[in-house]
């Protein structure tokens, strides 16, 4: 099995060698990491560049035109379906995601389409972050859940391991969102075609090092792209 971890990156100088060092120390057969940089002003991509050239493993995918961690994600999905990804790890730079719970998602797509590292199952837990962003996040998620019917509990976590059969079916080349919306589009995407999701507690640590890039414009374009995801599906055109 070839597996493919996704890495969208923005401004994450300070995390980015350290989590694919954690990566590569898992010593999964046949793992490569996929980190796609928007030309990140604090050199992000420079780090990764050079270690590519001594991993092979280890490939950069940097754009200078297109911005945003949708259309980041959407690349993403692409480049390692490409290279022949048979499962797709997607997680954040920020060590917010922590890579031990990698084998455990591989294992879990051996009978499920998606594993998801969730926070809102038994054994999970969030830890330093501030009650309001806390509320931002449980609101969204409620707000998702309720609109667009899916049964995931944490609709909002981007850490996730998709089969390449599902990836396939949700079909990356058509995903619109240029924002972080995307991990709602893909996860509705996926609902809409009955993938069996399975939720693994994780402990989430809020980021220590560099900084957010969530902002009023990304939560209410956020609300909208749900908004209109519902619509869509009413109207059968996905
Ligand atoms: N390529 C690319 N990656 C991005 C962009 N915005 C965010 N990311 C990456 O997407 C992941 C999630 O972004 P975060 O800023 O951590 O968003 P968040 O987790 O909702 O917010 P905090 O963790 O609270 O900061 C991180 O790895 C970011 O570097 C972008 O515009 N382009
Ligand atoms: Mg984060």
């Amino acid at each position: 099995m070839k597996t493919f971890v996704m890495i969208p990156t923005y401004n994450e100088s300070e995390n980015i060698k350290n989590l694919i060092n954690k990566i590569l120390k898992l010593r999964i057969n046949n793992l490569h990491i996929a980190v796609v940089d928007d030309n990140s002003p604090d050199g992000t991509w420079k780090i990764v560049q050079d270690i590519s050239k001594a991993k092979k493993n280890v490939h950069l995918l940097l754009r200078k035109k297109d911005k945003g961690r949708g259309s980041a994600g959407k690349d993403g999905f692409i480049y390692c379906l490409k290279h022949g990804a048979d499962a797709i790890v997607e997680m954040d730079a920020d060590m917010s995601h922590n890579p031990k719970y990698i084998p455990e998602m591989l294992k879990g797509i051996k009978n499920h389409d998606i594993v998801l590292g969730s926070r809102r199952v038994k054994g999970a837990k969030e830890v330093g972050r501030g009650f309001i962003r806390r509320l931002i996040t449980y609101i969204a998620n409620l707000y998702i859940r309720l609109m667009l019917g899916i049964k995931v509990r944490d609709c909002n976590s981007g850490f996730r391991c998709f089969t390449r059969e599902i990836m396939e079916k949700i079909q990356p080349e058509k995903l619109e969102s240029k924002g972080p919306s995307i991990v709602q589009e893909v996860l509705f995407k996926a609902h809409l075609k009955n993938a069996r999701i399975k939720e693994i507690p994780i402990v989430f640590v809020n980021r220590t090092k560099g900084h957010s890039k969530l902002g009023i414009p990304q939560l209410a374009t956020g609300y909208f792209m749900v908004l209109k995801l519902k619509m869509l599906s009413v109207m059968g055109r996905i």
